[in-house]
């Protein structure tokens, strides 16, 4: 028996569906996780010894690539001198610093440990600084689990989202209105009947968690006029593209200026490291300054303020984003080529260090387009390049993550894969 299947097998009597987070026990494309063993690189070794070629990235933060040895060895360090506190630390400040260096629209910022935590306390700054209730935020865009944003589609002007788990109360998602990602009109209309109602719009810049889907220029400019004129305050949740699809972010690309940003992933370098921050009359609300809660025992943890730091520092070498960014645009334009001499109906696209693949022969632009796409061909497309030895993210709604250590070879070898793979769809 293979030794991912053992382990499924016993992680399943200990653990629900024996995995710490859904997408990892393969729901939607069936078959055996692969229980990771060892990561260097662009690459991962599963229980069983197999090699992948990794585009998941643990969804995001290994942007060097797994266990960077400059990386590692901070952390190393760090944890000689101890492993967290619950008191402050120079490293707080001196990654507080670097990330305000880093996105002009952060003047202050709160260090927390997830992006959940990061996006929660944000929403709760919001209205406590507003003093209103109402929250948006857009069919598709997840925003990790808190009651009030785990909501589903909820389509149409106005509807009131519903929870999409079991265990939130109707009443915590009541104030949660969901609204068509790039759908300018509607978000005219429901500023224009509870404008002043609003608290603030929360939307993930480019969406990674319908697959990869970008915003139309239009579509954030009139976010951005809109929360202005109406005293919203707009949160860009670049958890995903913080610091991976440029060294100025989601922002940076699109000319916004945020009134406050989520951060996660690639700013902990590997380590639960997340942070939410923004203009500094807003982020003076929270406590002790004002009366707006929120704490965290292992909040600016040190191990993980040493992993965040070191990689931001790398990731500034000259060039980088450029490079990060040129490697993913070949990977796509390659899958794209090898689809169409495949004859199969695929559509690609990419920005930075993030891409993604759609079984359909248009790139998706909201999350009812996006599930239009094959899933039938996308399972039967990841099942084939992971007998290739290539690992993609086990969910067609999934954004892909390329690293700097996925060389111009790699990618070229990626491709080469996926020609096969199409062959035998
Ligand atoms: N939903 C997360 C990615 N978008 C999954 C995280 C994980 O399983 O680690």
């Amino acid at each position: 028996m293979s030794r991912n299947l053992e382990l499924f097998e016993r992680g399943k009597q200990v653990i629900p569906g024996g995995v710490n987070s859904p997408v990892r026990a393969f729901g939607q494309v069936g078959g055996t996780p692969r229980f990771v063993k060892r990561a260097e690189g662009a690459y991962f070794w599963d229980a069983d010894d197999k090699q992948y070629l990794d585009y998941v990235g643990s969804w995001g933060p290994a942007i060097l690539g797994h266990a960077h040895p400059e990386v590692v060895k901070a952390v190393q360090d760090a944890a000689v001198g101890g492993l967290s506190f619950g008191a402050p630390t120079e490293g707080e400040i001196e990654i507080a610093e670097e990330i305000c260096k880093l996105l002009p629209s952060v003047e202050q910022l709160r260090l927390v440990s997830s992006g959940t935590e990061a996006t929660m306390s944000a929403i709760r700054l919001a209205r406590g600084f507003t003093g209103r209730d109402l929250i948006v935020k857009f069919e598709g865009c997840y925003h990790g689990h808190s009651d009030s944003l785990l909501v589903k589609a909820g389509s149409g002007l106005l509807t009131f989202g519903n929870p999409s788990s079991g265990g939130v109360p109707a009443d915590c998602t009541k104030h949660t209105l969901v609204l068509q990602y790039n759908d300018v009109q509607q978000l005219a209309d429901t500023f224009k009947e509870v404008g002043d109602q609003i608290a603030c719009v929360i939307l993930e810049p480019i969406a990674g968690n319908m697959n990869l889907i970008k915003p139309s220029a239009e579509f954030v400019q009139a976010l951005r006029a809109l929360t202005e004129q109406h005293g919203a305050l707009l949160i860009y949740d670049e958890v995903m593209t913080g610091f991976r699809v440029a060294l100025n972010c989601a922002q940076g690309l699109h000319g916004i200026t945020p009134d406050l940003t989520t951060l996660g992933k690639v700013v902990g370098g590997g380590m639960p490291l997340a942070a939410f921050g923004g203009r500094a009359d807003v982020m003076a609300k929270i406590a002790p300054l004002g009366n707006v809660y929120q704490a965290g025992t292992l909040s600016g943890n040190p191990l993980a303020v040493a992993a965040g730091l070191t990689t931001l520092k790398l990731i500034q070498q000259p060039g980088f984003h450029d490079t990060l960014g040129a490697r993913s645009a070949k990977l796509a334009a390659g899958l794209a080529d090898a689809a169409r001499d495949a004859g199969v109906a695929m559509s690609t696209d990419s920005v930075g260090g993030m891409f993604g693949f759609y079984f359909s022969d248009t790139v998706p632009t909201s999350y009812a387009e996006a599930t239009r796409c094959d899933i039938a061909r996308f399972k039967a497309f990841f099942h084939a390049m992971l007998d290739e030895g290539i690992y993609l993210a086990p969910s067609a709604y999934e954004a892909g993550f390329v690293s700097i250590a996925h060389s111009d070879a790699l990618i070229d070898d990626t491709i080469a894969a996926a020609r096969r793979a199409l062959a035998r769809l």
